[in-house]
């Protein structure tokens, strides 16, 4: 932490978060009300098989006086995968539900991601230590990384160091692909009777998920907010100087949550959803004629601007970059030795001769700079790191030409000047708005709850999130109950279920039915900064999506 900190960030720090009502009467160690048994979101029969001990297990929910005393408990904290704003606020509230459980529990963080896990890097928390973190932004507090945890010899090495120090709960604050860990990290430790307990919390600014019991990832509404300012700022800038047409890559691997979510807040003139692409099956000239479309009708009414947003995902939900990608993925993953000893120009020969006849075209076909990209290391759990991937430039280059093909052929007279954005770091650190401080502290302390429960193999869950905090219902999912088979290296794998964004949703609706208004009428919006404190309207408003979702 630095020396001196800013009036914003003091006052910050002298926030309370709110709790569900359950947990503010009866603390952490609160009655834990036994759900009827569940079952996997799909695949049934075969995660039963792989998962017999945490298999079925039951929802929980948080919602009366403990009936025990429960003793002081040890517990040991990662934070995995990319930031998202509030993780300070979970480890607060696991750190005060602990605390509240027994004065002599503990709490330890394990550094730098699941590798602090393994290598058995961690710090002890103290009051001081944890006051200095409350409410503000980042997960610098232990730090986060992208290993993946999966053997069977890792997970031993787990066992053997959380014994070592005397701890007997892990809490695991992650994504769809950290909580797959978890999952199978409980199983195994149940397996092998560790006397550790497993419990995750769902984190992502992606959005990506949710399910009925997990109503919002941690981190979703603060981002989300920060890009819808940013977007905004640029509109107000777009429609004063009326010159530029602001091409803006949003974050979001995979769904197209943040980049939806960004539209209902600042009604952009395009916007691209990745899931309609892939379920329209639109080409990539397709999607390039479109937005020149939009580009010539704006340009008809002498608007030589506006405001394109393209999900960082978009590239691996086009039909043809799909499969260019899929093939890559393979041959990359199969020869990876090979490929990294090969200069550049014979990489380049190496990929044309080994890819099918339809994507070694495609491939030749994009600009060098994208087939780099293209051909960059994948992210630890085999992903294509498509933050790294200029969509958005991409799409300026091919809209360019096309508008050039039309000016040559007397179809178009407008200016296209454009410029790019990426905005998905600026975001993923931000100061938790009021709705994931109290979120983020209340799965921390739901998460305490939890191991005070003595169960493993579940995770946090605060829900009926659109209501005021004292609503909110506190408990706990087994983490079997989202997992799903998936193709993965050309093996069936057991994973938790990505949410989507869905093309019969509320969210998705709304924007459909005023695009085409969004497109040719000016009627951008200015959110504007969060607020912190002011009137609950100002400050306490969720993300657009949620409420269209739960009202
Ligand atoms: P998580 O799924 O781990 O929360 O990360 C999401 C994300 O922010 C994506 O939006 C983005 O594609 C990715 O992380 C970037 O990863 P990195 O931080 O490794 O560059």
């Amino acid at each position: 932490m630095p020396k001196t900190i800013s009036p914003l960030q003091k006052a910050r720090a002298a926030y309370t978060p709110k709790l569900p009502k359950a947990l503010a009467m009866h603390g952490s160690a609160v009655k834990a009300a036994m759900g009827e048994p569940t079952q996997s979101v799909s695949d049934q029969n075969e995660i039963k098989v792989l998962f017999p001990n945490t298999y079925g297990l039951p929802v929980i929910t948080f919602d009366g006086p403990g009936e025990k005393e429960i003793p002081a408990l040890n517990v040991g904290v990662i934070l995995s995968g990319g930031q998202a704003p509030g993780g300070h606020n979970v480890i607060a509230g696991l750190y005060d539900g602990l605390k509240k459980i027994s004065a002599q529990s503990n709490l330890f963080g394990f550094l730098g991601g699941p590798s602090g896990l393994t290598d058995n890097k961690y710090v002890k928390f103290d009051d001081a230590f944890i006051n200095e973190y409350r409410n503000t932004g980042g997960f610098d507090i232990i730090g986060s990384g992208r290993t993946k945890l999966e053997t069977e010899q890792q997970f031993d090495t787990v066992i053997k160091n959380c014994k070592t120090i005397g701890i007997t709960a892990l809490v695991i604050v992650g994504g769809d692909d950290s909580n797959t860990n978890a999952c199978m990290l409980a199983e195994y430790c149940a397996r092998k009777n560790a006397g550790i307990q497993i419990i995750g919390c769902p984190k992502t600014i992606d959005g990506d998920m949710k399910n009925e019991w997990i109503e919002a990832s941690f981190g979703f509404d603060t981002a989300s907010k920060v890009y819808a300012e940013l977007i905004g700022n640029i509109q107000r800038d777009a429609n004063s100087a009326k010159k530029y047409w602001h091409f803006i890559k949003l974050m979001g691997r995979s769904a197209s949550h943040i980049a939806l979510e960004s539209a209902l807040q600042t009604h952009p003139n395009v916007t691209l959803i990745s899931e309609e692409v892939q379920q329209k099956k639109t080409t990539l000239r397709e999607i390039v004629d479109n937005i020149a479309n939009v580009v010539k009708k704006r340009a008809g009414a002498g608007k030589n601007f506006g405001t394109v947003l393209v999900p960082e995902g978009l590239i691996e939900f086009i039909p043809e970059m799909k499969k260019l990608i899929g093939e890559l993925n393979d041959l990359l993953a199969a020869n990876t030795a090979h490929f990294d000893s090969l200069s550049d120009s014979h990489k380049l020969q190496f990929v044309n001769k080994n890819l099918s006849d339809d994507t070694s075209h495609v491939f030749a076909s994009l600009p060098s700079q994208i087939q780099w990209q293209l051909l960059a290391d994948r992210d630890p759990h085999g992903n294509v790191q498509v933050s790294r991937i200029e969509t958005e430039k991409l799409l300026i280059d091919m809209v360019g030409e096309v508008l050039n093909e039309w000016k040559d052929a007397g179809k178009y007279s407008g200016k296209f000047s454009a410029v790019n954005h990426f905005f998905g770091y600026e975001g993923r650190c931000a100061a938790p708005s009021n709705f994931d401080a109290d979120y983020c502290y209340s799965l921390g302390y739901t998460a305490s709850s939890l191991v005070g429960a003595g169960v493993t193999g579940y995770i946090s869950s605060v829900r009926n999130l659109t209501k005021s905090a004292d609503q909110w219902i506190a408990g706990g999912i087994p983490l079997t109950m989202m997992m799903n088979l998936e193709r993965r290296h050309g093996k069936d794998k057991p994973v938790i279920k990505k949410a989507l964004v869905e093309l019969d949703s509320k969210p998705f609706f709304e924007f459909a039915s005023k695009r085409e208004m969004w497109a040719m009428e000016d009627d951008y919006q200015y959110p504007g900064p969060i607020q912190y404190f002011g009137p609950g309207e100002v400050c306490d408003v969720t993300t657009i999506t949620i409420q269209l979702e739960r009202n």
